[in-house]
C-alpha cells in the first residue's frame, strides 16, 4: 500500500513538473513572437516583405491612399491645395526609398499661365537597357469655378492604385524598368480641345527621346467605381487590349469588362499619336462623372484591387 502512494505520487509529480515545463515554454514563445512583431517598424517589415517578393496588394491601402487624396482635394492644378496632393505623392514615393523626379512646368491655359507638375519614380528592371514599361495615372481634378469638386474616381482612383502598386513592383524582378508616371493637368479649364486639355501628357512626350524604349503605357482613369466595367476604348493599342483581355481572364475577372466599344480621348492619346503602344484602363459610364457627387461613397475597395491585380498581371505578360 505504501509502494502505491509512492508511485502514484511520483507519477503526479512528473504529470505536474511536465505540465508547468509546457507553460513556461509558450509562454517564452509567445514572448518571442512579440519581440519579434515589436522589433520593427511598419517601414522595416515592408521592406523586409518588398524584398523577399512577399507583399499583395492591399485594397485597404489602396482605399486610404484614394480617401487622403480627396480629403486635400480639389487638385486643380497651379492651387494650394494642389500643392498637398503633389506633397503626399512625393512622401509616398520617398517612403518607398524611392528617387523623385520632377518635371515643373508653366504652360498657358485658358484662365492664364498655369504651374505644373508632371512626377516620376523609376524601378529599375534586370536586363539594364533602359527599356521601360510606363504606368500612368493623372492627379490633378477639373476645374470649377463655384464648385468644390473632388474627383474621388476621376482621379483620386487610378493615383491610389498606382501608389499601392508602387510597394508591390519594388519587391519584384521585373525585366523592364517600371515607370510611374504621375501625371498633372489632364483636365480641360475650359471646353476639352486639342489645347485645353492633356497638359501634363503632351508636355512628357514632347521631351522623349527614343520612342523605341517605352514598350508599352498603362493608363489608369476613373478605376474606382462600385461593380467597375472597363470600356473597350478603340483608341488603345490593339495589342495592349489583347494582353487586358488576357490579363484579366487569367485572374478569373471578365466580370470587371463592359460591353461598350467606345474611343476615349485621354493621357495616352499623346503617346499612341507618336506610336508608342497605349492602352486607357478607364469606366467611362459613370453618372456623377464631372459632378460634385465624385466623393468617395462612389468608390469600392475591391474596384481598385481588382485594376491593381491586373495592371500586375499585364506587367507579368509583358514582362515574360
Ligand atoms: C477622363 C476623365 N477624361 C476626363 N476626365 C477624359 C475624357 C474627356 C474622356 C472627354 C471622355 C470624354
Ligand atoms: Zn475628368
Amino acid at each position: 500500500m505504501k509502494n502505491k502512494i509512492i508511485i502514484i505520487f511520483l507519477l503526479s509529480f512528473c504529470i505536474f513538473a511536465t505540465l508547468f515545463l509546457i507553460s513556461c515554454e509558450e509562454n517564452l514563445t509567445d514572448q518571442n513572437k512579440t519581440e519579434v512583431s515589436t522589433k520593427y517598424t511598419t517601414k522595416e517589415k515592408t521592406e523586409k516583405m518588398q524584398q523577399k517578393n512577399e507583399l499583395q496588394f492591399s485594397r485597404e491601402s489602396a482605399y486610404n491612399h484614394c480617401k487622403n487624396i480627396v480629403d486635400l482635394s480639389p487638385r486643380v492644378s497651379g492651387t494650394e491645395s494642389h500643392k498637398r496632393v503633389r506633397s503626399y505623392i512625393k512622401n509616398e514615393i520617398e517612403k518607398n526609398n524611392l528617387k523623385i523626379i520632377e518635371d515643373i512646368f508653366v504652360t498657358k491655359t485658358p484662365i492664364g499661365d498655369v504651374e505644373m507638375d508632371n512626377i516620376t519614380t523609376t524601378i529599375k528592371g534586370t536586363e539594364e537597357n533602359g527599356n521601360k514599361i510606363i504606368l500612368a495615372a493623372h492627379y490633378d481634378s477639373k476645374y470649377f469655378k463655384d464648385e468644390k469638386f473632388l474627383g474621388a474616381n476621376d482621379n483620386a482612383s487610378g493615383v491610389a492604385v498606382l501608389l499601392e502598386l508602387l510597394k508591390i513592383v519594388k519587391g519584384k524582378k521585373y525585366k523592364y524598368d517600371i515607370e510611374f508616371l504621375f501625371l498633372d493637368g489632364e483636365e480641360a479649364f475650359a471646353n476639352w480641345s486639342d489645347t485645353d486639355s492633356l497638359y501634363g501628357s503632351r508636355r512628357y512626350v514632347s521631351q522623349i527621346k527614343s520612342i523605341r524604349k517605352i514598350n508599352a503605357v498603362i493608363l489608369l482613369d476613373m478605376v474606382g467605381e462600385k461593380n467597375i466595367k472597363i470600356d473597350f476604348d478603340m483608341n488603345s493599342s490593339p495589342e495592349l487590349t489583347d494582353i487586358l483581355i488576357e490579363a484579366t481572364q487569367n485572374l478569373n475577372l471578365t466580370s470587371c469588362f463592359s460591353k461598350r466599344f467606345i474611343a476615349i480621348e485621354d493621357d495616352h492619346m499623346p503617346f499612341v499619336t507618336m506610336g508608342i503602344p497605349a492602352i486607357d484602363i478607364i469606366d467611362f459610364e459613370y453618372d456623377d462623372w464631372h459632378t460634385k457627387n465624385d466623393n468617395m461613397e462612389n468608390i469600392s475597395s475591391k474596384s481598385l484591387e481588382n485594376v491593381g491585380l491586373i495592371t500586375l498581371k499585364m506587367l507579368d505578360i509583358l514582362n515574360k
